[in-house]
């Protein structure tokens, strides 16, 4: 998730010169003294902080939590993500002739220039050993993002745009356009269908048909809008599962030919169910026909009204036939992510005030319940600020745990503003990284150790960097992209690509290369150094999907062409205007990092220290 034009509103504020600095070299480790744990944000001084409240939560083996001995799926049941891309035929090169990199450091005009044909190989590859192991044995990180169409090089059209690469973005759009079907005897989950298939064709549809053509030619000739049209086919093959469901919350699986299936299950994670709003919505508006916002809309209001009285949270796992809560887990990482990400990333994108109004009370529960540690990220006493895991309906500590996918919320917090928390919780994570050299899946604070090993991959850490980067424009963060680029070319590279790390200790690699490597690892990663892109520049608003494929900001997806009204909007306010947007009670907030530590560390080296020993590295 991101956005360019709202963290370029953050940009707005700083001045010029703190604009264009460069690459620096960044000390590694300190050695410090401890700081006394202090209490939480907002509760007395006397609470403890959530390193003693840790000491008190004895249990290292917390319900539901996993083993350390195997690599699990990575969310709850509904939502377990996994799979490396499918295969393809072409040979498109990611190398970004002519986009002059000279900036960019060394290892990163690699990663750039390798081929898309060696990732779609060692795809191939992927496919048939995964299909082998899969009826040998029970993998969970086997199943079934995959859909048998071409995800990758879907997923990853937007990125050679991004790179300026318009001979094989053109060259993918029409390999595409001629081989992909969705008419195929296959089960695919919902949301991921939704974010990384329906999302790309989406974002390049808009890409080709922009009258500006901001990253150079990405014009397709003879262009007769065949990927509005496949993003249309495969939305009506996903609407079935909005079918017959008392709650208005979808199945979280289809299959393309034939609906849901008849063994489906009725439970489903609120991330899953509730971040369908973007993609849908912007279908919508391009066809002018509300069905696909409509029922999207609906879940998000049906999980909205699901929340507990007292705390104003939500879990993580619903049925959907009784709206009861199956997982009564509230966190920010599996299960949960990208639902609180929509809700402001609709309101950015549609202007509806009923998604920011969500979003804000979202927010403020989030606060009030989930985060721990001492009020202000860079003053005062006590532990660093953390996000934990709590009962939807007591707030209380469920585990000690958090994910890697928690590692997107600073972005989020980025793009409303509350940059100098951002920096904390971003801070928490890249010291993880720095202990391992890539994230665990799962980390438990309590043991200072990995709960669940793996790393596929993910981009939220990368993402978080960027947008912090873009906020701050603080060198630190360079400096942390750099790390992250060392480590992945250090760990993951292989033969053909770059391989998910099975045990992010020992180090040992999966043949598997998800589709969001190309689509958001790599993205954001290049966007990072690539300070003159056409996504960084005003005038172009852009905001990034939460699997990172961009879309305009633009007035035609604040027009509805339709009569009927969606839920939920009865004499519902008038909608923003995109030069209108603020986030509510963070607009000023861009400020808030004074300009003497711009060019120090973001955190004061004192919390640094904390943050570095709480997690084993000092
Ligand atoms: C992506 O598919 C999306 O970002 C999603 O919202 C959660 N994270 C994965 C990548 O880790």
């Amino acid at each position: 998730m991101s956005s360019g034009s709202w963290a370029g509103a953050c940009l707005a504020f700083l001045p010029s010169s703190h604009r264009n600095s460069r690459f620096l070299p960044w000390p590694g480790s300190f050695r410090a003294r401890s700081v006394a744990p202090g209490p939480a944000r907002g509760a007395p001084a006397a609470s403890p902080g959530w390193a003693a409240q840790a000491a008190a939560h004895t249990s290292h083996r917390v319900p539901g939590a996993p083993s350390l001995a195997k690599t699990p799926g990575s969310s709850s049941p509904s939502c377990a993500r996994a799979h490396p891309g499918p295969s393809a035929t072409s040979s498109p090169s990611l190398a970004t002739p002519g986009m002059g990199t000279p900036n960019l450091p060394g290892q990163f005009q690699g990663l750039s220039s390798l081929s898309m044909e060696e990732f779609l190989l060692l795809s191939s590859r992927c496919q048939r050993v995964l299909s082998q192991l899969c009826t040998a044995v029970s993998n969970l990180n086997i199943n079934d993002v995959l859909g048998n169409y071409s995800l990758t090089l879907i997923d990853a059209l937007d990125t050679l745009a991004v790179m300026g690469n318009s001979s094989e973005f053109q060259k993918a759009v029409k390999l595409v356009i001629d081989t992909v079907s969705f008419d195929k005897d296959s089960t695919v989950q919902v949301f991921e269908a939704t974010i990384r298939v329906l999302g790309s064709l989406l974002s390049a549809h808009i890409i080709i048909t922009d009258t500006k053509q901001p990253f150079g030619d990405m014009t397709i000739k003879d262009y007769d809008n065949e990927l509005l049209h496949l993003a249309h086919d495969l939305a009506v093959r996903l609407l079935p599962a909005f079918e017959n469901t008392k709650t208005g919350i979808p199945y979280p699986r289809v299959n393309l030919k034939k609906g849901v299936p008849p063994d489906s299950h009725n439970e489903t994670c609120t991330a899953g169910a509730g971040s369908l709003l973007v993609e849908f919505g912007i279908l919508s508006r391009l066809l002018g026909d509300s069905t696909f916002e409509w029922v999207a809309r609906r879940a998000v209001k049906a999980l909205w009204s699901l929340r507990s009285n007292n705390t104003g949270l939500l879990g993580n796992v619903v049925n959907i036939q009784t709206g009861h809560w199956v997982g009564k887990q509230s966190g920010l990482g599996a299960g949960s992510d990208s639902f609180y990400e929509y809700l402001l990333k609709s309101y950015i994108l549609f202007g509806e005030k009923e998604d920011l109004e969500m979003f804000n009370a979202a927010y403020q529960n989030i606060q009030n319940h989930l985060r721990r540690g001492r009020e202000a990220c860079n003053e005062g006493e006590g532990d660093p600020p953390l996000y934990v895991n709590v009962n939807m309906y007591t707030g209380q500590l469920m585990n000690t745990w958090i994910d890697s996918l928690q590692a997107f919320f600073p972005g989020l917090q980025v793009l409303i503003g509350d940059v100098e928390d951002a920096i904390c919780l971003h801070a928490f994570y890249y010291a993880i990284w720095k202990r391992y050299g890539a994230l665990p899946e799962r980390y438990n604070w309590q043991l200072q150790a990995p709960d669940v090993p793996f790393y596929p991959l993910r981009p939220e850490l990368v993402e978080s960097t960027y947008l912090l980067y873009q906020a701050t424009k603080n060198p630190f963060y360079l400096h942390v992209g750099m790390d992250i680029l060392q480590s992945l070319e250090k760990y993951t590279k292989a033969k053909c690509g770059y391989a998910t790390l099975h045990h992010v200790v020992e180090k040992t690699k999966e043949d598997r290369m998800e589709s969001f490597f190309l689509s958001e690892t790599c993205k954001y990663l290049y966007l990072l150094f690539d300070e003159e892109n056409p996504v960084h520049k005003s005038g172009n608003k852009f905001m990034f999907t939460t699997e990172g494929h961009i879309v305009s900001v633009d007035e035609r997806f604040r027009n509805s062409l339709w009569e009927d009204i969606l839920p939920g909007q009865e004499g519902s306010a008038p909608k923003t205007k995109p030069t209108e947007l603020k986030a509510a009670n963070f607009s000023s907030n861009c400020n808030r990092v004074p300009d003497e530590r711009r060019y120090l560390l973001p955190l004061k080296s004192n919390y640094m220290r904390q943050i570095d020993r709480m997690v084993g590295l000092i």
